[in-house]
């Protein structure tokens, strides 16, 4: 077993940064519980209110380190073409030679923790080992609440060799000298500079999408920044859908939604809200498994109304990250539906003076899975759940109507590859701006993209049953600023028309951008939405696709002729009908 080469690695990297100490971690209580103490010790955690929120904590960063660095975030692969356009690369000679030296004595006076940790229920044929070094002990119990640690990662090791390795030190943090590195070619991570979610638990976006994507291609599997979820209908079957959004953009919502028609007997159950790891059945099915075991969602606009299931799994045993916090110890946030109090200690600590955010808008909260009250009873089968369709969504103000179903799996591809979404506050940089993010994969995916619209396209070819694919968009707003849809637990009426399309229940007419519901074929009884309000959010606007076909053609022609010939066609396809469109415009006007 490969216990030993887990050794021979953290002795050689210890050598390196040379820490004060080092501890394995096995994953015990007592293990969590210990580093707990030492983080209360030094201040890197305050205790919330015990009574209210028993076993929680705020920790609050770095203020320049509170979000993902894509900018500072590169796939190190032997040719540049590999990465694609789609990457920032470095050589790994010069990744190891320039990143190498800031990680010599990077751990002094601090100790390092190995965690050796499983991603994917224990026993199935998905999961997959990580080993984590780290100088955190933030990141540490973090991975505790987030991964499998210690003994199910032996366990699985003992069946296969195969372990990704993940160097982590903080460094000084400064984003002078942060770097999140993943070497695919050899199955590596290395991440120096920040203690940030996405930059530091290396489970999560650097292995078990970054690295897992290249695994996935070259093993014929996907791994996806999808949320699974369970949608049960009146019969009490449950339909399974993966869907797919950008980060900050409202997975842990639709995967934690209370429906609003329970009463009729639709619920949702919650698989996973980030991550889906997904492979072909014997019987040719899509099949889905959550690679992780906790939560890592955004805090703000989390309220009893807007998602109390988050609510409730969060309310023990959870680290808050840079939330504002209440005299009485309390944790609060923006739209937590709770006026700010008197005497609130903002995200950095200080007294907040009702200027600006008292939480950070990115600003998280760290809870394990089992504590969700919906949690699905399948959540950790080792073979999955079968995939029935696949959601792609995004913010979009404009444009991207209610729900669209594709014409067919290449148009599906198409529609994910072509996906434009409006930046958020989960990555550095500009919010609310449109960029493409195909498949909301854009940050995650360490290939050249073109090579991954291909692997989707060939993945479908190998199904013998394929999901329908499915594009939402919750966010339309009105001129006047105001959402038109109002989401939340009403969206389980857009998963109701789903499931009856898939039942080929649901009425549907034909457009060029794919399938529309057709008049009142969405159910809004008991919504306060006019008919001409439906009727926008489910129209056509040409004008609009021109842009968005012209915002698709130039993202596209970054990737030269990598691009599949069945996105392309479907591109020129949009092109012809839209041309056609126009024509038919003009005659009738
Ligand atoms: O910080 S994470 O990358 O884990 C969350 C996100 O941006 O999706
Ligand atoms: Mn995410």
């Amino acid at each position: 077993m490969s216990r030993k080469n887990v050794e021979r690695w953290v002795e050689e990297v210890s050598g390196w940064t040379r820490p004060r100490n080092v501890v394995w971690c096995n994953g015990t209580r007592q293990e969590y519980a210990d580093l707990i103490e030492v983080m209360l010790r030094d201040g890197t955690l305050v205790r919330l209110n015990g009574k209210a929120y028993p076993g929680c904590y705020l920790h609050r960063s770095d203020p320049d380190d509170v979000a993902r660095t894509e900018n500072l975030t590169f796939i190190c692969t032997q040719g540049k073409e590999a990465a694609g356009p789609n990457n920032n690369w470095m050589s790994p000679a010069d990744a190891k030679g320039k990143v190498g030296k800031l990680f010599e004595g990077s751990m002094k006076g601090r100790t390092m923790y190995v965690i050796p940790y499983l991603m994917g229920p224990p026993g199935s044929p998905s999961s997959k080992v990580g080993v984590e070094v780290t100088d955190s002990p933030y990141v540490a119990a973090s991975m505790y609440l987030m991964t499998r640690v210690g003994s199910p990662a032996f366990e699985h090791l003992t069946s296969s060799d195969e372990f990704v390795p993940g160097l982590h030190s903080l460094g000084d943090l400064s984003p002078d000298r942060r770097f999140i590195l993943h070497f695919p070619e050899e199955r590596l991570i290395w991440s120096i500079g920040s203690g940030y979610g996405g930059n530091a638990l290396l489970g999560k976006k650097c292995f078990a999408l970054r690295i897992a994507s290249w695994m996935a291609r070259e093993q014929g599997w996907m791994a996806e920044h999808m949320l699974i979820l369970g949608l049960e209908d009146p019969t009490g079957h449950k339909t399974y859908m993966a869907a797919a959004f950008p980060s900050a953009s409202g997975k842990t919502n639709l995967a934690m939604m209370v429906s609003a028609l329970e009463t009729e007997g639709y619920r949702v159950w919650t698989v996973g809200d980030d991550i889906a790891w997904l492979r072909i059945d014997e019987e040719g099915r899509l099949r889905a498994v959550n690679p992780e075991a906790g939560f890592f969602g955004v805090a703000p606009g989390t309220s009893i109304s807007t998602n109390p299931v988050a609510m409730r799994t969060i309310e023990r045993d959870t680290i808050f990250t840079n939330v504002a916090m209440t005299s009485d110890g309390y944790p609060w946030w923006e739209g937590m539906g709770t006026p700010p109090p008197q005497g609130l200690l903002d995200w950095q600590g200080r007294s907040w003076n009702g200027s600006g955010p008292a939480a950070h808008p990115n600003s998280r909260f760290t809870a394990p899975a089992r504590q969700c009250p919906i949690i699905d009873s399948d959540w950790e089968n080792p073979r999955g759940v079968v995939i029935s369709a696949i959601i792609f969504g995004s913010r979009r103000s404009t444009l991207i109507p209610l729900v669209t179903e594709a014409l067919n799996w290449e148009h599906g591809v198409f529609m994910g590859a072509g996906m434009g979404a409006e930046t958020t506050a989960a990555a550095t940089g500009k919010v609310g701006v449109v960029r493409r993010d195909p498949m909301a994969m854009l940050p995650f995916c360490s290939y050249n993209m073109a090579e991954y619209f291909a692997h989707w396209l060939e993945m479908g070819r190998r199904m013998k049953h394929q999901p329908r694919i499915f594009r939402v968009n919750w966010f339309r707003k009105e001129e006047n600023g105001k959402f038109l849809w109002p989401g939340f637990g009403e969206n389980i009426r857009i998963l109701k028309w789903i499931l009856e399309r898939l039942q080929g229940k649901a009425g549907a007419r034909e457009t060029f951008i794919g399938h529309l519901p057709e008049e009142r074929a969405i159910d809004v009884h008991g919504l306060t939405i006019s008919s001409d309000q439906m009727e926008v959010l489910t129209r056509v606007d040409r004008d609009g696709w021109e842009k968005e076909s012209d915002e698709m053609a130039a993202f596209f022609r970054m990737f030269g002729d990598k691009l599949p010939a069945a996105i392309a066609e479907e591109h020129a396809k949009l092109r012809r009908n839209l041309k056609v469109s126009t024509l038919h415009h003009s005659r009738t006007n």
